[in-house]
């Protein structure tokens, strides 16, 4: 009853009152409860951040993110529950309670951040949007898009970056909206519109899924920024934490040099104070998130650290061939910092 009247009052005013309702929960004794984390992801159109593949086992640098945190809490990857979400319907997934997180390609702003009532917990791959065309179009720039029909899914910050550039530069785009990345993506293949819009990753984990990627080109241009990563409902702050701790180990993991095939070495032989720290042989850390102590051990050994997750699954060696760009370190010319673990 509580739910439906809940629910009731949030058609009334507006989204965020599912907030408050969902906050009392406490979502690790929930997840534990359960035995697993219930982790919303995109509907399977983008390979590299979230996809299924023939035996249905997810994987991407979205789907990794759940796996680090069920690695944390359950010492176990695999306790993870994937929940394909449209762009549209994730938010109110994620308001209601049916997932625990969203790992899904979605872009921390203002708004989502505070007038949905959500947290986000750092960025997992920092992005932008640009436009793709097919190379028989020959348009070299986004700003030769005047008068174009723009292919671009709703419920996204690309739709709304699409107008501001549109207006801003005078073009006269019409945009093309459709529900979600699957029903945009066959639009543009069918030749509906001239252009398809997203984030550039996702331009190029759609591109390689074409028939002929070689036919359609990536233009120079980003129009915007689009930090991506985890987002969960306002008001549990120890499961912000462990998200924000969970990714953050695998970033501080890569800065060190610890990969999942040193980690046991490392654990039994490492000088390094931050190294001993951080796989639980100094400290109780661990506890200090109502985790086990050697979490973040797990995390690393079965999930691997960002660079392994990132290379594994959309560096410059698979079929998206993203290279790190500003996604580096900040000690080799990118902008991936984590706070120290300590
Ligand atoms: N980062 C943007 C766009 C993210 C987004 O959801 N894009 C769609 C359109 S390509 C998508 O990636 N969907 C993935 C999927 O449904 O599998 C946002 O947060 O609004």
């Amino acid at each position: 009853m509580k739910t439906i009247l809940s629910a009731a009052i949030a058609a009334a005013v507006g989204v965020s009152a599912f907030a408050t309702t969902a906050s009392a929960q406490d979502t690790l004794a929930a997840i534990k409860d359960r035995g697993q984390i219930l982790c919303g992801v995109g509907t399977g159109t983008s390979p590299g951040f979230a996809f299924p593949d023939d035996e249905g086992v997810w994987t991407g640098v979205d789907a990794d993110v759940c796996y680090a945190i069920s690695a944390a809490i359950f010492g176990e990857k695999g306790n993870v529950k994937f929940i394909p979400t449209t762009s549209k319907e994730r938010f109110t997934a994620l308001q209601s309670g049916e997932v625990d997180l969203l790992s899904r390609t979605t872009t921390w702003t203002f708004s989502r951040d505070n007038n949905l009532g959500f947290d986000f917990h750092g960025v997992n791959f920092y992005d932008g949007q640009g436009f793709m065309v097919r190379k028989d179009l020959g348009v070299g720039s986004a700003l030769d898009l005047s008068g174009a029909s723009v292919c671009v899914t709703t419920g996204t910050t690309t739709e709304l970056n699409l107008t501001d550039f549109s207006r801003a530069n005078n073009l006269g785009i019409s945009p093309v909206v459709f529900e979600n990345a699957e029903e945009t993506k066959n639009a543009y293949l069918a030749g509906r519109c001239d252009a398809y819009t997203t984030d550039k990753s996702g331009l190029a984990s759609i591109r390689a899924v074409l028939p002929v990627p070689a036919d359609h080109v990536v233009l120079p241009e980003t129009i915007s920024k689009e930090p991506l990563g985890p987002v969960s409902r306002h008001g549990d702050n120890n499961w912000g934490d462990i998200i924000r701790w969970s990714l953050n180990t695998m970033i501080i993991a890569e800065e060190l040099g610890v990969t999942s095939a040193n980690v046991d070495d490392l654990k039994s032989n490492s000088e390094n104070p931050e190294i001993r720290r951080m796989l639980g042989v100094e400290g109780e850390y661990g506890a200090q998130l109502g985790l086990p102590a050697d979490f973040a051990y797990q995390i690393i050994k079965q999930v691997g650290n960002f660079e392994e997750s990132y290379e594994r699954n959309v560096g410059v060696n698979t079929p998206l061939g993203l290279p790190r760009g500003i996604n580096a370190l900040w000690t080799e010319g990118g902008i991936l910092y984590a706070p120290p673990f300590r």
